[in-house]
C-alpha cells in the first residue's frame, strides 16, 4: 500500500459536482502539483478554493479538501477534489492526476485500505457496499447497523465466550493429573456450549430471512397464455409496463418491474405464457419462464377462472409446488368454472384486473406470507450476506462436534481443537483471519471510487 491511488468517487454523468479522491502518501503533493494555490502546508480537514491547471491552461474551478492521516476514510493522507460534474471535465482532471504518477484505484480499493489499515473490519467493509446498494429503507437500516459495528460486536461476543471455554479447558490440559477436575470442567462447559450452539442457530435462521429484506422478494408471475399475467404486473406497478392484448402469446420475453411493499422491494417478473408451441421465439420464452421458477422466492400462478383447469395449469402448479406460491384466480368478473376444492392446498386470491378487485388482497397475502408486517421492529443485528452466513454455519458445525465430543467422553484436548476451529472461523467473519485471495475477491465486487 505504498503507492497513491485515485478514482472518481461520484457516478460519472451529468451533475453539478464530481468528486475525485486521492489516497496515499503522495496525495497532497500530487494534488498540489496541479492546483493553482499551495496545498502543502495547509492544516488537515480544510477546504481550498482554486483552479486545476495543466501548465498554463485552466481545466476547472474547484474546491479541494485536505484530509491528513490518520483521521481519514483509508487512514492515509487523502485529498478530495470537488470539480464540476460532467464527463469531460471529470475525466480531464483524472487524466492529469494519472499523468502526475498516481495509479487508478481498483474497485473497492479505498475501502480495502481502510480494512487493511485496521480502521474497519470485514463486516463493516461489506456494510459500506450494502449501504451504497440499498434500495429500501429496510436494507439501508440493516447496512448502517452493520457499518456501526453491530454485526461485529455480536460475533466478537461469541468469540469471547468461546475463548473463555478454551481457557477453562487449557487449565485442565496443564494439570492432567487431576482427572476429576477434568470431569468437572466438562460439566461446567457443557451448558455454555449448548447455549452458544442454539444462539448461533437462531442467528443463522434469522439472517437467512433478512437476506430477503435486503435483496427483495424475487416474484415470478407464471401461467398459461392470455390468463392476465401482464395485466396483474401492470396493476401491481400501477403503469402499463407490459403489453396486454387478447392474443394468446403476447408476452414473448420477460418483463420486469419493481415496487416496494412495506418498504421491501418486490422484484416482479412477468413471463411468456406456458403452452406447447412450435413458434421458435415463443418456445424459447416458455422455456425461460419455467427455468425462472427455481430462483424465485415467490411464484404467482395466474389462472383464468372462467375456464376449467387445463393440463398445462396443473403442470404449472406441480412445477411450483416446492416454492412459496399464491394462486391468482383472475377474471372473476366472468362466470367461475374452477371448483374451490381443486385448489384446496393452495393460498388463493381472486382478482379482476379491469376493476383492480383483489389486487390489494394479493398484496396483503404477500405481506402475510413473508411476515413483512413485523419487519420494522427488528433490531437488524444479523449476518448480512451469504459469505458471513456460510462461515457461521461452519462455526455451528464445530459446536456440534464439541457437543458430541463431550457426550462421547473424548479427551478434553480433542474438544479443545474443535473449540479453537470454531473461534478461528468466527474470526474469518469479521476478518481477524483472512487470505489475500478472499480479500481480493471480496473487494472486486465493490464500485470504483469507494
Ligand atoms: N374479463 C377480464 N379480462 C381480463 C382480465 N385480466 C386480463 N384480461 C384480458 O385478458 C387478455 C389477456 O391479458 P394479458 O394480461 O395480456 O394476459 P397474459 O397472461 O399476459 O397473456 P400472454 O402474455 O399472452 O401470456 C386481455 O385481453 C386482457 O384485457 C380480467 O380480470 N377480466
Ligand atoms: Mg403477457
Amino acid at each position: 500500500m505504498e503507492d497513491t491511488i485515485v478514482a472518481i468517487s461520484t457516478s460519472l454523468g451529468v451533475g453539478a459536482i464530481s468528486i475525485i479522491r486521492l489516497s496515499g502518501k503522495d496525495a497532497i503533493k500530487i494534488a498540489d502539483s496541479v492546483f493553482s494555490g499551495d496545498l502543502k502546508d495547509k492544516e488537515s480537514h480544510t477546504i481550498h478554493y482554486g483552479y486545476i491547471k495543466n501548465k498554463d491552461e485552466v481545466i476547472d474551478e474547484v474546491l479541494v479538501s485536505i484530509l491528513k492521516a490518520p483521521k481519514t476514510y483509508t487512514t492515509e493522507d487523502t485529498v478530495e477534489i470537488n470539480c464540476h460534474g460532467g464527463i469531460s471535465t471529470t475525466n480531464k482532471v483524472l487524466e492529469l492526476l494519472i499523468n502526475k504518477g498516481v495509479r487508478l484505484a481498483e474497485a473497492g480499493e479505498f475501502t480495502k485500505r481502510a480494512f487493511l489499515n485496521g480502521r474497519i473490519d470485514l463486516t463493516e467493509s461489506e456494510a459500506v457496499m450494502d449501504l451504497i446498494e440499498s434500495k429500501s429503507e429496510t436494507s439501508r437500516k440493516m447496512a448502517i447497523s452493520a457499518l456501526q459495528g453491530n454485526t461485529s460486536k455480536m460475533i466478537e461476543k461469541f468469540r469471547d465466550d468461546i475463548k473463555d471455554l478454551i481457557s477453562k479447558v487449557e487449565v485442565n490440559i496443564d494439570y492432567p493429573e487431576y482427572y476429576d477436575i477434568e470431569v468437572m470442567t466438562i460439566e461446567s462447559i457443557k451448558d455454555k456450549v449448548l447455549e452458544l450452539k442454539n444462539n448461533l442457530k437462531e442467528i443463522i435462521k434469522e439472517s437467512k430471512n433478512t437476506k430477503i429484506l435486503k435483496n427483495g422478494i424475487n416474484t415470478l408471475i407464471i401461467g398459461r397464455p392470455n390468463v392476465g399475467k401482464s395485466s396483474i404486473l401492470n396493476r401491481f406497478l400501477d403503469e402499463e409496463k407490459a403489453i396486454v392484448t387478447d392474443i394468446a402469446g403476447t408476452t414473448r420475453d420477460i418483463v420486469e418491474g419493481e415496487v416496494l411493499l412495506n418498504n421491501i422491494p418486490l422484484n416482479i417478473i412477468d413471463t411468456a405464457g406456458i403452452r406447447n408451441t412450435t413458434d421458435i421465439v415463443e418456445k424459447k420464452g416458455v422455456e425461460k419462464s419455467l427455468s425462472l421458477i427455481e430462483a424465485a422466492d415467490l411464484v404467482i400462478v395466474v389462472l383464468d377462472s372462467s375456464n376449467k383447469l387445463t393440463k398445462e395449469d396443473k403442470e404449472i402448479l406441480e412445477k411450483s409446488k416446492n416454492k412459496t406460491t399464491i394462486v391468482v384466480l383472475n377474471k372473476n368478473d366472468l362466470e367461475n368454472k374452477i371448483e374451490e376444492k381443486e385448489l384446496k392446498d393452495y393460498v388463493v386470491v381472486s382478482t379482476n384486473t379491469n376493476s383492480n378487485e383483489g389486487i390489494k388482497d394479493l398484496k396483503n397475502k404477500i405481506i402475510e406470507l413473508f411476515n413483512l408486517e413485523k419487519i420494522e421492529t427488528k433490531d437488524y443485528k444479523y449476518l448480512t450476506n451469504i459469505r458471513q452466513i456460510t462461515k457461521a454455519e461452519e462455526a455451528y458445525r464445530k459446536l456440534v462436534e464439541v457437543e458430541k465430543g463431550i457426550k462421547n467422553n473424548l479427551p478434553i484436548d480433542m474438544v479443545e481443537i474443535d473449540l479453537r476451529d470454531c473461534f478461528d472461523i468466527l474470526g474469518e467473519i469479521i476478518g481477524k483471519t483472512y487470505s489475500d485471495e478472499i480479500i481480493d475477491h471480496l473487494f472486486e465486487n465493490f464500485c470504483v471510487g469507494k
